[in-house]
């Protein structure tokens, strides 16, 4: 098996400030998390931006620029950028920063669904700030929209014209056929780097017999033009990225797919996940890829040639 590439997702978009003290908000948090999980060993970052007076989901320029430089300066993991943002933001505003930064690398969410955090709300007591509840609530009437016309402008405009490669994010069978689909029409280049998605309403359930077939239609459809990665929201998320290391496939762990380090206990920093999967995959006697090593896997364009 191959060297193996440790993705941290540092504070995405899902959780609120209500359900952790140690979610990362503002562009010191997000900038000493980022640099910790490239210490303890994640050789790609993915990378969202917060507002650091509220926490919530941002799609500034400015708020994804307070941190960006500094993690660049601070360590030499691959900087990715989502194109998801929040399901909440137009596609124009969830392609501001990545436009602007031109990254080696982002995420492309390859199909429409609901992605649904309701359930979430309820587990709440106590509220930090007013637009957590109604985010929350407010999804169960929301699509996460993904066309096919969305899907080709990012691979034009950030992709073709911006030198960026993707985390394909994949919730589902059907967004392999459409990855599919997109590599019919030369608009995507191997090899492609795609990650599983597990556990979100709307997308796959955490089951390992749902890892087991996007494997195998993986292998039918791509061949030998792919390597997968997985990430698996809340407890799921150590089970399921440790069955992808197991199978040669690769890893995503952050605060922004589970906020615990163990069952019933908050992590306090992304490092801590990183570092544990690190220790589980040595175990399993895989190495885990340096950012150039990972650069050299993924075909990337190299970090001196973005815009951050
Ligand atoms: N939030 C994850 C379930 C993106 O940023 O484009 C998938 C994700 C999407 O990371
Ligand atoms: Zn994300």
């Amino acid at each position: 098996m191959s060297d193996i590439i440790i993705t941290c997702a540092v504070t995405g978009s899902i959780h609120t400030p209500s359900m952790s003290p140690h979610l990362p908000v503002t562009a010191e948090q997000i900038t000493d998390h980022a640099l910790g999980a490239a210490e303890a060993g994640a050789s790609i970052l993915h990378l969202h931006a917060r507002d650091p007076e509220t926490g919530k989901p941002s799609a500034e320029v400015d708020h994804f620029m307070a941190f960006l430089p500094r993690i660049h300066q601070g360590c030499d993991a691959v900087l990715n950028l989502s194109t998801g943002g929040s399901a909440i933001m137009t596609l124009d505003q969830r392609l501001a920063a990545p436009l602007k930064a031109a990254p080696e690398m982002a995420s492309l969410n390859m199909g429409s669904m609901n992605f649904a955090l309701y359930p979430a709300a309820e587990k709440i007591s106590e509220w930090q700030y007013d637009w957590e509840k109604p985010f929350l609530e407010n999804s169960d009437d929301l699509v996460f929209k993904n066309t096919p016309r969305d899907i080709a402008r990012i691979l034009t405009d950030l992709g073709q014209e911006r030198g960026a490669r993707f985390e394909f994010e994949c919730y589902d069978l059907s967004h392999l056929y459409m990855l599919r689909h997109f590599a019919d029409r030369g608009l995507v280049q191997p090899p492609y780097f795609i990650q599983f998605v597990f556990g979100v309403l709307g997308g796959m359930g955490a089951d390992p017999e749902n890892l087991t077939h996007m494997v195998r239609m993986a292998d039918k459809l791509f061949g030998a033009d792919y390597m997968f990665s997985v990430l698996a929201a809340g407890r799921h998320q150590m089970p399921l990225v440790t069955m992808a290391a197991t199978m040669g496939g690769h890893v995503r762990v952050g605060l922004e797919d589970s906020l615990t380090i163990a069952r019933g206990q908050l992590a306090e920093t992304n490092a801590q996940q990183v570092a544990k999967i690190r220790r589980i995959v040595e175990e399993l006697g895989r190495t885990v890829a340096s950012p150039d090593r990972a650069r050299d896997m993924l075909g990337l364009k190299g970090a001196d040639r973005t815009a951050i």
